[in-house]
């Protein structure tokens, strides 16, 4: 049948599973929005096209499915230069579509052209300029499986107005994308298999680093089962948190810069650190001359370019973690570890770790708390909580115990504030039985909260907890320790967020005392709507341990005062 590669666009999409789109309209896209008539596909109207590229990938990140993404050419297509960059970082899966002037003005300053496959080159997984109806079809199928294959990641498609207008014969049959010099099916060696199996046999003091590779892979089981068989303590990154149960007895909590200190311990002792599908990012090794320098490592990584990169690994095992696991585990015997586990265990401390609730109240709201009692409060439910970048962020990381994966959305690797009110979007889309909440920093927020119409517009019920300290925190923090106190542009203005929500229909209050904390969390989630909460917490607080950037794994600042850091302190 002839169709136009406008319509080809949207049964392309629908064939690979696509029920909604995050978009924004314009002139070059217009055609596309035309034939949205005669397509099932339910189109989610954004306000900014930031927000849409982080609502493709909460929606990527909470359910596994590739998220896609629609702006028009120009000022529309750069505006997704963000959240691209974000979803490259993290190895979120995102399709973003693009209409471009026509191909006969490419080159020509045409109006609202901008050259998108270039600017966007090095932040996308790969990139495409479509010019013909006919190359529709193939393309959206090469799209999907290279975002969604091998390391997952961003993939760009720019249209062409006149590629959307143009017609084609079209038989609807799905396309089976042929890329032979693309090949994300590595496998190790058997000698790679036996050298690990012969280190894991003959460590002492061994550790597992569970990255974020653990969830794109599906391999919860096969960490657990390695973890258990072998007494193996398991550390996670930011971006593992949710691979592997908080409540496990092997669990140490989150690693690195701010990262609980008994664990980077644990680490800079370590005789063998098993890193499965994590990058060794620099948050997470600090000083690489001093990093676990006792350590043999093995490293499993689909990613080729991810080994040796940053750490020099014994044995590297190429390849998706749950097929190495499966091929590993039949070998993998029976261990104790005893000495070595009771050893740590005396560091975290006896009782439950970041245990705060016992706490006598001082009369000061602290974000900790705010977090732990919204973990208390949804504890055995499903919820979703996404996080921006900031203070909140790392304190959600060590006070919200994720105990299953897709449960934490936040932007790692590039730290984009602005993430998380999107991204819970996108995760609310993707996941409507889930409970979700945003926890946002009162900078963060100011800068996609016009995403809050969106919300309302598709009635969405999402529980929004603003950790308002005044400012901006993180940085106010680095100020503190390194720059003399010098607050200099971190103070903050802001508006009156209650009023601001309820300019949007949504309901909100204010919460200035710990007392106040579970009463309104309670009300959010009894609302039948989406609530905003404006948590005004203590202003000048820090996130402990930290690591100074450049300094070793083992060289913490610590608390001064035992309040809120560790169970062990107190
Ligand atoms: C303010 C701030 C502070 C931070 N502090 C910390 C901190 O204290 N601690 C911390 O941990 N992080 C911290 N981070 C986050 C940090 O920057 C990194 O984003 C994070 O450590 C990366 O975790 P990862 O390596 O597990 O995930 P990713 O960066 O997503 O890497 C995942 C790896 O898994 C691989 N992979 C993907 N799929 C598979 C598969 N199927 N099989 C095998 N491998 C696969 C990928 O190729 C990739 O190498 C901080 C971020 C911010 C913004
Ligand atoms: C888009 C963007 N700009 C700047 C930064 C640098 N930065 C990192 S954390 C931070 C402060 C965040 O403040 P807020 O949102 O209030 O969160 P808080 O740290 O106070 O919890 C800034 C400015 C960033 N990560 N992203
Ligand atoms: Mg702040």
């Amino acid at each position: 049948m002839i169709k136009s590669g406008a319509q080809i666009l949207w049964e392309c999409l629908e064939q690979q599973g696509v029920t909604e789109v995050f978009g924004y309209p314009g002139g070059a896209i217009l055609p596309a929005y035309d034939a949205l008539k005669y397509s099932n596909i339910h189109h989610i109207l954004v306000r900014h096209e930031q927000g849409a590229t982080h609502m493709a990938d909460g929606y990527a990140r909470a359910s596994g499915r590739v998220g896609v993404a629609v702006a028009t050419s120009g000022p529309g297509a750069t505006n997704m230069v963000t959240g691209i960059a974000t979803a490259m970082l993290d190895s979120s899966p995102i399709v973003c579509i693009t209409g471009q002037v026509g191909s006969k003005l490419i080159g020509s300053d045409a109006f609202q052209e901008t050259d998108i496959t270039g600017v966007t080159l090095p932040i996308t997984k790969h990139n495409y300029l479509v010019t013909r109806a006919d190359e529709v079809a193939r393309t959206i199928s090469e799209a999907f499986y290279v975002a969604s294959s091998g390391r997952p990641g961003p993939v760009l498609v720019d249209i062409t107005k006149d590629a959307q207008q143009g017609t084609c014969e079209f038989d609807g049959k799905p396309i089976k994308p042929q890329l032979p010099g693309y090949r994300p099916d590595l496998s190790p060696t058997s000698e790679e298999y036996k050298h690990a199996l012969e280190l894991i046999h003959s460590a002492k003091r061994p550790v597992i680093l569970a990255g974020h590779g653990i969830i794109l892979s599906g391999a919860m089981q096969e960490v657990r089962t390695l973890a258990e068989r072998a007494n193996i303590p398991v550390g996670l990154t930011l971006l593992g948190l949710g691979a592997f149960p908080a409540s496990h007895p092997l669990s140490l909590g989150m690693m690195g810069m701010h990262g609980e200190a008994w664990l980077n311990t644990t680490i800079q002792e370590a005789d063998l650190l098993i890193a499965l599908g994590m990058r060794f990012d620099d948050r997470v090794t600090g000083n690489l001359k001093t990093y676990a320098q006792n350590a043999k490592k093995i490293h499993v990584e689909i990613d080729r370019a991810e080994i040796n990169k940053n750490v020099k690994v014994d044995v590297p095992l190429v390849g998706d973690l749950r097929a190495v696991l499966r091929e590993l585990l039949p070998h993998v015997k029976q261990q104790e570890h005893r000495e070595w586990i009771a050893y740590i265990d005396r560091m975290k401390g006896e009782t439950a770790v970041r245990d705060i609730q016992n706490l006598p109240d001082s009369g000061h709201l602290y974000a900790a708390h705010v977090i732990n009692d919204i973990w208390r409060e949804t504890l055995g439910t499903e919820t979703i909580v996404t996080t921006d970048v900031g203070q909140h962020q790392m304190w959600e990381a060590q006070y919200y115990k994720h105990e299953e994966p897709r449960t934490l959305i936040t932007s790692g690797g590039l730290g984009t504030m602005g993430f998380a009110l999107p991204a819970a979007i996108g995760a609310k889309v993707a996941r409507p039985n889930a409970e979700v909440w945003v926890v946002v920093g009162d900078g963060g927020f100011q800068m996609t909260m016009s995403e809050l119409a969106t919300l309302v517009q598709e009635k969405l019920k999402i529980h929004i907890a603003i950790i308002n300290n005044g400012y901006l925190g993180m940085v106010r923090q680095w100020q503190e320790f390194f720059y003399d106190r010098n607050y200099e542009a971190t103070p903050l203005l802001n508006p009156n967020f209650v009023k601001l929500a309820e300019a949007y229909g949504i309901r909100s209050c204010a919460v200035t005392q710990r007392a106040e904390v579970v009463p309104a969390v309670k009300a959010a989630r009894q609302h039948n709507g989406p609530v905003l909460l404006d948590f005004q917490v203590e202003q000048e607080d820090s996130v402990f341990p930290m690591v100074p950037a450049g300094a070793g794994l083992h060289e913490m600042i610590r608390r001064p005062s035992p309040i809120v850091e560790t169970a062990a302190d107190s």
